[in-house]
Formats: C-alpha cells, structure tokens, sequence
C-alpha cells in the first residue's frame, strides 16, 4: 500500500485511483515498469476519448461478447497491467465465456508470472494457465517471450482475447488463423489495426460491461451472436472512434476560439 490518500472529492479522483492501483501492484512485481508508461499512453487517448464508453466501444463490446460465447476454445490472456486492474472482472468474465484464463507476459519472469496467478486465483479462478513448465509451446514467426504459450490455452484457442498488447502477438496470432479480441485505448496502435474485434476502451470501464453484456447475450440464441457479428465491422468501428477524437477536439478548440457563441447555444 502506498501512503497517498486520494480525496473522494478530487476532480480526477477516479483516474488517480486507477493509477494508485498500478503503482502498488508495480511495487508487488505484478505490473512492469513499462506497464505504467503503457498506461499512461492510453490515458491520453481516454482523455480524447471523453473517459468514458463510446457508442462505437459499446459495439465492439456486444462483438467481443457474440465472439467469446459463440467460439469453441476461447482463452483470456492476462498480462500484468490487466490483473492489476480487473482480475476479478476477468475471472467473471472467464466463467460467463467458458474461456481459459492464460498468463502472457511481455517482459516475462517466473516471479511475476506466479504473482499474477496468485492474484486470479484469489479473484476466484480456479485454472491458470501458461505459468512456468505448462508454456511449452511456441507462437511461430514472434521472438518476444510472449511467444511462449500453453498448449492447452493459446496454442489450441480459436478466439484469443488480449487487453493491453503488443502488435507483434496480435498479428502472429491472427496469422495462425486464430481470431483476436483487443482492448486498446489507442485506435491507431498495430494492435488495434490487427485485432479481428477491437474494444477502443479503458479496460477498467470495457471489462465490466463485457461482463454484463455476455451473461444477457447468453440467454440469447447463437443466431443472434452470429448476427451481432456479422454486422459488425472493425476498420469502420475503428474510424468512428477517431471520427469522435477529431469532433471532440472541434468540438473543445471552438470553445476556446468562440467563447461567446458556445455561450449563447448553451442558453438555447
Ligand atoms: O505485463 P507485461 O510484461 O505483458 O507488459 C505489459 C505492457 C503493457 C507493458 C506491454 O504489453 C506493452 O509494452 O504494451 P504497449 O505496446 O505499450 O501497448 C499497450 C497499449 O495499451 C497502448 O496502445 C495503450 O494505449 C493501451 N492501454 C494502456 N492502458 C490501457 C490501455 N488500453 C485500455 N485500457 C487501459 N487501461
């Protein structure tokens, strides 16, 4: 724990809560050092997004779930940055899905990897996979240690999903011709470009309402999944996002050079 006391009352009291979170994980060897860099990356997309869930993320989101209950193997892959943030969301998320749940690390250690296993365990998963020994097998064509995969998990997965990942992974995964759900605040990064499925959300907002949406999907008919999908189109969805990037920039920068005008269409 660390000794920052946030006041409830502060403007940004959410996201410095986030940011305590990773840097107390950091401190406990769950989160890289890079993992905090990561992050504050995507809070400077989140901020252009508004911090909150778009219309296009909550598309995604319905996809992501349609993907998930309707896939033959799915598997979560879980990095520090994720099991910091919502382990707990994902074990729920797991369970809804019937998806395995997979340890994957970019800068890899034995010590991490058991730590974050420690922590999904404890948020109530009951298989982890992917720690140690059980990565035996190897994703072709990628030299990071995140090639380094279960073969119970990843290996034999349909659909893999990745919250917070390097590009490489992403297109060697979708290169084994498996299909790849991501969550990635940055609509422009390689993985949000590859991914089959890509959330452009915070993964502390997108991983709850994954939650909810799979467990009403669920109750619904595969025909209706494989409908969500196919209507579903990821370069377009990825364009609205950065279509709502340019609007709120128009929309803030016409505040500042029309203070006046914003003035009197609020009155309206
Ligand atoms: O735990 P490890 O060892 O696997 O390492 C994890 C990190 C995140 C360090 C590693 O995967 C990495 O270096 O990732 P990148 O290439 O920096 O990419 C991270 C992406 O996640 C960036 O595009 C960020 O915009 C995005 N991102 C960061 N925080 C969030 C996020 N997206 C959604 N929600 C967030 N909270």
């Amino acid at each position: 724990m660390t000794n920052t006391k946030i006041p409830a009352d502060h403007p940004r009291a959410k996201s410095l809560q986030v940011r305590e979170k990773l840097v107390e994980h950091f401190r406990e060897g769950i989160v890289a050092a890079s993992g905090l860099i990561a992050h504050g990356r995507g809070e400077a997309f989140d901020y252009l997004l508004g911090e909150r869930t778009t219309r296009p993320a909550l598309e995604a989101i319905d996809a992501a779930a349609a993907m998930l209950l309707t896939a033959e193997n799915p598997v979560i892959s879980v990095n520090g940055n994720t099991a910091a943030l919502v382990a707990g969301e994902i074990v729920k998320l797991a369970e809804t899905t019937n998806a395995g749940i997979e340890v994957n690390l970019f800068y890899r250690s034995l010590e991490r990897e058991v730590g974050i296993k420690e922590l999904l365990e404890k948020a109530g998963a009951t298989q982890v996979l992917g720690v140690g020994e059980n990565a035996t097998a190897r994703i072709p064509e990628l030299n990071s240690e995140r090639r380094r995969v279960d073969p119970r998990g990843i290996l034999a997965a349909d659909v893999v999903m990745v919250p917070l990942e390097d590009g490489d992974r992403t297109e060697a995964l979708v290169k084994m011709g498996k299909k790849v759900i991501a969550v990635d605040l940055n609509p422009l990064s390689r993985t949000a470009q590859k991914a089959t499925i890509t959330i452009v959300d915070n993964i502390v907002r997108a991983t709850p309402k994954l939650v909810a949406i799979s467990r009403k999907l669920k109750k619904q008919t595969t025909q209706e999944c494989d409908e969500i999908l196919r209507r579903f189109d990821n370069s377009k969805n990825l364009a609205d996002s950065m279509t709502l990037i340019r609007k709120n920039l128009t929309r803030r920068a016409e505040k500042k050079s029309h203070p006046k005008r914003e003035d009197q269409q609020n009155k309206v």
